[in-house]
């Protein structure tokens, strides 16, 4: 486990208001345990609200525009989610590259276009079960990478890796320990090999994929892994804070 693991949580398409509850609930229990980086991704509508009702946490998007500003009906950009209080974006979600098509080209402007506007991202990556199957996961999910990591200094600041194996996805289903640590170590290696070891070994590599209070612990101290970012259990602040006290 990593000496500060960071506990990411992403709302997806669920909460209104009724829920900033739940975030003020997490926000001051996690100002309890100080060893451990939380943070939640709610929907956009909820970001500014979100950042208005904490004082600990840190609060982030799920996606942004690539562009700046413009005629992008519908969109958000990087500035406005920054504007709204977020310091992160997800990008690269599985659901995002499944359900609009993102590339790696597309993911590669977003990426930009959020450290253009001074937030950070947490860079998604993972492989179906089909190409787990054929053998062929390694090197799928490090290509993934490969094409998105972006060439700056300030890496370690300014990116986290989240390995999210598509199948274990909200289906209640987690990889083995062994194969998560086998595919960590080799994101490791790759971050080393294209940054150098002392920002390679800096940058986190979180794991997600129906991770649980019940499930938490035994993931988060394989080696390489220094947190998670968690979907269905995020959203009451019971089961989420039973992960972050699982990192503690
Ligand atoms: C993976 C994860 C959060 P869940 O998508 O990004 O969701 O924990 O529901 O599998």
């Amino acid at each position: 486990m990593a000496e500060r693991p960071y506990i990411v949580g992403n709302w997806k398409m669920n909460g209104t208001r009724a829920m900033l509850p739940e975030a003020r609930a997490i926000d001051r229990a996690s100002q309890r345990v100080m060893k451990v980086e939380v943070a939640l991704a709610p929907p956009y509508t909820l970001i500014h609200a979100v950042h208005r009702e904490v004082e600990q946490i840190g609060v982030g998007a799920q996606d942004c525009h690539p562009g700046e500003d413009g005629a992008h009906t519908g969109d958000i950009s990087a500035n406005m989610v920054a504007d709204a209080g977020a310091k992160f974006v997800i990008l690269g979600h599985s659901e995002r590259r499944q359900d609009h098509g993102e590339d790696s080209a597309l993911l590669s402007a977003k990426l930009d276009a959020a450290l253009n506007a001074g937030i950070r991202a947490i860079l998604c990556c993972g492989e179906t079960l089909t190409t787990r199957e054929s053998g062929n996961a390694e090197a799928f999910v490090l290509g993934q990478l490969r094409e998105i990591l972006p060439d700056i200094d300030n890496a370690a600041d300014s990116v986290t890796v989240a390995y999210e194996p598509i199948w274990a996805i909200g289906t209640g289903r987690t990889a083995e320990t062994g194969d998560i640590e086998a595919m960590h170590g080799s994101i490791r290696r790759l971050l080393n090999d294209t940054y150098g070891e002392e920002t390679g070994s800096q940058i986190r590599i979180l794991y997600g994929g129906s991770v649980k209070p019940d499930n938490a612990r035994d993931i988060l101290e394989l080696e390489n892994v220094d947190g998670a970012l968690v979907g269905g259990a995020s959203l009451t602040a019971e089961s989420f804070l039973g992960i972050v006290l699982a990192a503690a």
